[in-house]
Formats: C-alpha cells, sequence, structure tokens
C-alpha cells in the first residue's frame, strides 16, 4: 500500500481540531497537512494557511504534499450562513467544486464531504427521518449540502472520484466550540454550566434535536472513509443517528451533576431552522454497508463533557 497523505480543509473548525489530531494518530504526523483560512495557535505538525476557495493555492498543496485524501471540512454553517446567504453559497460550493476537481486531476484517492440533517426541511417525516427523505432544505447551508450531495454523487458516477459523506447530525465535544451552527447550543451549556452561569437557550425547551459525541462523529468519519469501497452503496450522503435530546433534556441531565444549574430560553431565528430539521435519523444503511453503531447515549455524552471539560479549566489549557 503507498503512503496515505491527508489534507484537510477547515482544520480550526469544531471537527477538524479532533479529526486532524486522529489522522495524526492513524497516517503519522509527518503525513497529514492541516489546513484553514486562519492560522493556529500551538499547532502540532503540518499546517498551512489556504483559502480554499482558491483552486490554484489548493492545487499547489496537492501537489506540494503529493496528497492521498481530501478531508473537506471547510463551509459555513446554518445560523451563521442565514445572515449572508449569497456569500454562504459562493464559500460552500466553490471550495467543494475546487476540491473535486483537483481531485479529479490530481489522482487522489479519497474525497471525504461533510453533509448535514440540514439537507431536510419542512413536511418531512420527522421521527426516524430515511435516508431517501426528500430534500427541501430551508437554509443556505442546507441547499449547499444537498447539492454538494448531488455532486459526489455525480463525480463517483462520471469520473470514479471516490468521495465518501455523512449527514452530520449536531455534534458535541469538550475539545472545539461550535462555528455557527443551530445545534451549537448543546456545546455552549456545558461551558455555563462548569463555569457556574445560567445558560440562556435560543431553542425551546422541547426541541428534539438529531445529535452525537464526538468521539462517534470522528468513529463513523474514519470507519467511512476505511470502509471497502465495493460496501458502499450510497454515493450522495450516509444518514448516521447518535442521540435525540432537547434542550431541557440536556439541561436536566446536567442538574444531576449540578443541581443549582439553570437555564432559561429565549428562542430567536435559529428557532425556525430548528423546527425544519428531523428529530431522529434511520441509519440503517449506514450499519448495513459499514457496520456503523453509535456509543454514546444521553447520560455518556453528559458525563465525559463535564468530566473533561472540568478538567480542561482547572488545568487552564481551554484554549476555545
Ligand atoms: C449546524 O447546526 O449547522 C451544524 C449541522 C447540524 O450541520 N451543526
Amino acid at each position: 500500500m503507498n503512503q496515505e497523505v491527508v489534507l484537510i480543509t477547515g482544520a480550526g473548525g469544531q471537527l477538524g481540531t479532533v479529526l486532524t489530531k486522529e489522522l495524526q494518530q492513524i497516517y503519522g504526523i509527518d503525513n497529514v497537512v492541516a489546513t484553514d483560512i486562519r492560522p493556529q495557535d500551538n499547532f502540532n505538525g503540518t499546517f498551512e494557511i489556504l483559502d480554499a476557495t482558491d483552486l490554484k493555492a489548493l492545487e499547489d498543496l496537492v501537489k506540494e504534499y503529493n496528497i492521498t485524501q481530501i478531508y473537506h471540512l471547510a463551509a459555513i454553517l446554518s445560523a451563521k450562513g442565514e445572515q449572508a446567504p449569497m456569500p454562504t453559497w459562493d464559500i460552500n460550493m466553490k471550495t467543494f467544486f475546487n476540491v473535486l476537481e483537483v481531485a479529479r486531476l490530481f489522482n487522489v484517492d479519497k474525497v471525504f464531504y461533510p453533509s448535514s440533517i440540514a439537507v431536510f426541511g419542512n413536511n418531512i417525516e420527522r421521527v426516524k427521518t430515511p435516508q431517501s427523505s426528500y430534500l427541501v432544505p430551508e437554509t443556505v447551508y442546507g441547499i449547499s449540502k444537498a447539492a454538494g450531495e448531488q455532486w459526489a454523487n455525480y463525480y463517483f458516477k462520471k469520473y470514479n472520484l471516490d468521495v465518501r459523506s455523512l449527514r452530520y447530525p449536531g455534534i458535541v465535544g469538550y475539545q472545539s466550540l461550535g462555528g455557527g451552527g443551530t445545534t451549537d447550543y448543546a456545546v455552549d451549556i456545558f461551558h455555563s454550566a462548569i463555569n457556574q452561569e445560567t445558560f440562556q437557550c435560543f431553542l425551546e425547551p422541547n426541541t428534539i434535536l438529531p445529535m452525537m459525541f464526538m468521539d462517534d462523529a470522528i468513529r463513523a468519519t474514519i470507519a467511512l472513509m476505511q470502509a471497502p469501497k465495493e460496501n458502499l452503496k450510497t454515493r450522495t450522503s450516509y444518514n448516521i443517528a447518535g442521540i435525540s435530546f432537547s434542550p431541557e433534556e440536556l439541561a436536566s441531565a446536567i442538574q444531576k451533576t449540578y443541581p443549582n444549574f439553570k437555564i432559561t430560553y429565549k428562542p430567536d431565528f435559529r428557532q425556525s431552522i430548528a423546527n425544519s430539521w428531523p428529530m431522529s435519523i434511520d441509519d440503517s444503511e449506514a450499519r448495513r454497508d459499514w457496520n456503523w453503531q453509535p456509543q454514546y447515549n444521553l447520560e455518556l455524552l453528559t458525563q465525559s463533557m463535564l468530566t473533561n471539560l472540568k478538567l480542561k479549566y482547572s488545568d487552564n489549557t481551554i484554549t476555545l
């Protein structure tokens, strides 16, 4: 087997920070090229500034490092995207087209493309939303991800480019903060709890959304990317499920450890985004094709978040 050399875009983001470290573990620190539009403090490994809308800059890096896999994480998320719809569309699509074209032209073996539960929209089955549900996204982020899924499938069918994709739910991890999504509250709430602050939630108490602990999200990503090519029947993007919960359920789980923790509610524009998304996901195709199985329930997620964040704050190693 040839040595894999992996390039990541958006390596400084919520998922990117953690995925970069995991890929360094798997492929060796010298075989991972982390890139982001912003410099990263105290980065351990190879880091390059990259604006992924710049085709030539991406091409130069792929050639310079002989890249064999690209994980394309750079994107503007659901809530932030609604503040600037046209730039969001441009950035999300242009960066992905650049990745697809560079991968096709320079024989990159595999591309990972994150999609999202944001591809679904109103009037779908919101409980156990099926893989084959129709997609009528309500946000520009969701529209860009739904379009991206089709382009992933197109490049696979037309050019045999091995693009693999997951529809992530909200990701909850202690290592990083959310980056402008509708599910960010589920990370922020833990920081308030540890710091003994009242948390003001921008969603209503009973808004149930699909979520996933960071470790599960990383495991799913690696499992998909390492699965035998012939097993993968879905070339748009796979549904994956972790846990579903509402803000009030999450607050109650936190109160088991921090009984004095308080939450208040002040829903804003993000409520209507959340209302258009599924409450839970049917991921039976991911389970069938590459043995997907989540490991974290609400209790385990809560305990892990509280324990690890407490350690980070007390060690002063919080670099969010
Ligand atoms: C967001 O809230 O926009 C993201 C997502 C679910 O894709 N976390």
